[in-house]
């Protein structure tokens, strides 16, 4: 029998919402999931293709059965110092897998692109996300996900993927960010892209020192003031800088911080530890402590 104080709290809204993911349904009602599937030569390689997409698929499943509400596919590394990747090579990489997850499992699928020909070949294989780091800055990619019509993601990054991590500056970062983010919503509403369609994302590392990436998970409800926030710390160097070891097994911490960033008023975690965030969240919801999702 449920207990009575084990009911889960009422939600109200406005982040209790519901997004259109190209058919395929995400209810932010409470904390949510979302699977970190790279498809960068360096994860499922065995040279051919077809091995690397049944082993991408067959990663996308398990994260699924692990308890992933979305997997988010990506076929570019943002790693400072990667090679850039023609789009010809990103398309081959990331649509046979968004095909096969689709295929294969319920779950959303958000493609990790900021290329506007990757954003349309991944919707129309049912791709219902557009998680783009870059917020749509590229040329054409906020008229094309405009017409896609589907939830976009916008990203905080200070600088680009080579240089970001040189010498990152603010007077205020969470200000600065809140401020830019607002802006990015603001063209992309401008553009034809529903408010009550964009996801805000700080963007940790990106651009960012330990003491900025601190101040923002200290401070990240004042980005869910925006709207639903997405927060990705998952192994990050400053999980490594926190435990006072770059070497160590960032597993532990990664969970942690996820469960920090969920109290803080994050609606969806970006991870690649899904069995072991998904107990932690289960926890924080079966406990019946107050959501920050409730206004
Ligand atoms: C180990 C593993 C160390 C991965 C670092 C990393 C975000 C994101 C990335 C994020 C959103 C990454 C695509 C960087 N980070 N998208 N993407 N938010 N929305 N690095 O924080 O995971 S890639």
């Amino acid at each position: 029998m449920r207990d009575a104080t084990r009911e889960p709290m009422p939600v109200s809204a406005p982040f209790a919402m519901t997004l259109d993911c190209n058919g395929r349904a995400l209810v932010l009602d409470r904390p949510r999931v979302m699977g970190i599937l790279n498809v960068t030569p360096d994860s499922f390689s065995d040279g051919g293709r077809y091995c690397s997409v049944s082993a991408a698929r067959e990663h996308a499943i398990a994260l699924c059965e692990a308890g992933a509400d979305i997997i988010d596919v990506g076929g570019v590394s943002t790693r400072p110092g990667a090679e850039p990747v023609a789009e010809a090579e990103e398309l081959a990489r990331v649509i046979p897998v968004v095909t096969a997850v689709i295929e294969h499992t319920e779950a959303v699928v958000s493609v990790d692109t900021s290329n506007p020909a990757v954003m349309r070949a991944a919707v129309e294989a049912g791709a219902g996300l557009i998680n783009d780091v870059m917020a749509l800055s590229e040329p054409g990619a906020i008229a094309m996900a405009a017409r896609l019509s589907v939830p976009v993601c916008l990203m905080h990054m200070q600088g680009t993927p080579a240089t970001m991590q040189d010498d990152p500056r603010y007077t205020d970062v969470v200000t600065e960010v809140v401020n830019w983010l607002t802006e990015r919503r603001d063209v992309a509403t401008a553009a034809g892209i529903p408010a009550d369609t964009i996801l805000y994302d700080p963007g940790f590392g990106f651009g960012k020192r330990l003491n900025h990436n601190l101040e923002l998970l200290q401070q990240l409800h004042r980005l869910a003031d925006l709207g639903p926030v997405v927060a990705g710390l998952s192994r990050k160097r400053l999980i490594g800088q926190l435990l006072g070891d770059d070497q160590c097994d960032r597993l532990v911490g990664s969970v942690a911080a996820a469960m920090i960033a969920i109290g803080q008023g994050a609606s969806i975690v970006r991870v690649h530890d899904v069995r072991e965030t998904v107990q932690a969240l289960a926890i924080w919801h079966e406990s019946g402590v107050a959501s920050p999702l409730v206004s």
